[in-house]
């Protein structure tokens, strides 16, 4: 059943398309690879939305997933979907989402958790020895225990949806169901930090930073803020504690990122004004600072009416600092994902170099270095242009004639094209079941340059 949003417009757009073939092992060489690239289970391909709408009716088509229709417009903005033509993103490095707790039974939230391979969980023992019982993928540091997840019962909205909606922008999955993420493919270390009653947060905040390092996060994203007017600070010395930990993460490598906040002020809120925290003002989808975003931002990203998941099986739009954060961690995110050498001041320069100006010429007040660009930190980083393939069929609703049809198996090898950009080898993975060959040829050929690489172990 092909999905109904199939019925596309005619413009360029990233798909990937699932279809059956004909072999079932890891046998196949490079040089078939190379004279058929239909071997490959799940293809990235640029085309014109004709051409998806045909090839989506080909019988040996399972389905075309089309990003054009569930890529949230700040992806796009920012040219994570580009970047995807280098890396989705890797498992092994982790995104510490520091927020109200997060659903992970949504669909589109599967299988994201950072797992603590030292604790073996619901024995009641620290196996791990690093202080917390039973953390095997996140830990509540308001409630000090191994759930940061269940928070449906909660009255707050805000408290419900926040840490949801921001872990969907960063990681949301790639899998023909609602949208995507900045980095799909990444993993995520829910440390729920937000209160209902916001005692003690500066304390709660800076033992959640102090974890994340400890534990194997490269990235800290926060969506808040601690704020004296609100409560948070538990006393005078107390956010010395945050300052502390961020500056030792900071030192260990890793990259923190918070949102600036929502007060229009003329500087980042805590603790995003810490030196060693790249703040994050808002922009809306026409490029303007949204006018709730605080001013010095280090960067700008996307954060006025942003699509992401939400509890219960829910997608909502919100606004503010808060949701430019993910896509910022995100994009980081991709980058380390890349290059695990880069250090975090590499990948910060990186980040400010690649943005894209906005407002008064140069770093300014408003933007900082500007929107950020995937893509183009990307490219910097690797070393590669990456170039979107183009059919020379845009437009045309043909299917070449030369697919064709023959019996087959079900369980097929992933593997890189030989002339790919991407340095993965290849996987294994599991097709549903199938029944045919597909034997693509001429022209079609041409548009099947590269490949979605997912590493899922
Ligand atoms: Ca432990
Ligand atoms: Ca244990
Ligand atoms: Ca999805
Ligand atoms: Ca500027």
């Amino acid at each position: 059943m092909l999905p109904s949003r199939l019925s596309l417009n005619n413009l360029q757009c990233v798909c990937l398309v699932t279809y059956n073939n004909f072999l079932g092992n890891t046998s196949h060489s490079m040089s078939v690879n190379q004279k058929f690239i239909v071997f490959l289970l799940i293809l990235g391909i640029t085309f014109g939305g004709l051409w998806i709408s045909g090839i989506s009716n080909h019988d040996d088509v399972l389905f075309v997933s089309d990003f054009s229709d569930n890529l949230p417009y700040g992806i796009r903005m920012i040219g994570a979907d580009k970047a995807w033509y280098i890396t989705s993103g890797s498992p092994e490095v982790v995104v510490a989402v520091l927020d109200t707790g997060l659903n992970t039974s949504h669909t589109d939230l599967q299988d994201i958790l950072w797992t603590n391979e030292e604790e073996i969980p619901d024995n009641d023992i620290d196996d791990d020895l690093n202080g917390y019982i039973d953390d095997t993928n996140g830990w509540d540091f308001v409630h000090q225990n191994n759930d940061p997840f269940s928070l449906l019962d909660t009255p707050s909205a805000s408290l419900r949806n926040h840490g949801t909606h921001v872990t969907g922008t960063i990681v949301a999955q790639m899998n023909d169901y609602g949208l995507v993420g900045v980095a799909p493919d990444v993993s995520i270390m829910p440390l729920r930090v937000v209160n209902e009653n916001d005692r003690n947060m500066d304390i709660i905040v800076a033992e959640a930073i102090e974890y994340a390092t400890a534990n194997g996060a490269e990235i800290i994203s926060m969506s808040i803020s601690i704020s004296a007017e609100y409560g948070e600070i538990t006393n005078s010395t107390s956010y010395q504690l945050v300052e502390n930990a961020l500056a030792q993460a900071y030192a260990q490598n890793v990259l923190i990122v918070a949102a600036a906040g929502n007060s229009n002020g003329a500087e980042p809120v805590q603790p995003a004004n810490d030196s060693h925290v790249i703040a994050v003002g808002a922009i809306t989808s026409d490029k303007d600072l949204a006018t709730f975003s605080n001013h010095g931002a280090e960067v700008v990203a996307p954060g006025k009416d942003v699509n992401s998941t939400i509890p219960n099986e829910g997608f909502g739009s919100s606004s503010g600092t808060s949701m430019a954060t993910p896509h910022v961690s995100g994009a980081l995110a991709l980058l380390k994902s890349y290059n695990q050498s880069a250090t975090n001041d590499e990948r910060r320069d990186l980040l400010q170099v690649s943005a894209v100006d906005l407002g008064v010429l140069g770093y300014d007040g408003d933007f900082g270095y500007g929107l950020i660009n995937v893509t183009k930190a990307m490219e910097l980083l690797s070393g590669q242009t990456i170039t979107i393939p183009v059919t020379t069929s845009t437009g045309s609703s043909e299917i070449p004639t030369s697919l064709t049809s023959s019996s087959t198996t079900s369980t097929t090898t992933l593997t890189t094209l030989p002339d790919s950009s991407m340095d993965d080898t290849s996987e294994t993975t599991t097709t549903q079941s199938s029944t045919n060959f597909l034997s693509l040829s001429g022209s079609l050929i041409t548009i099947f340059l590269t490949v979605k690489i997912s590493r899922r172990k």
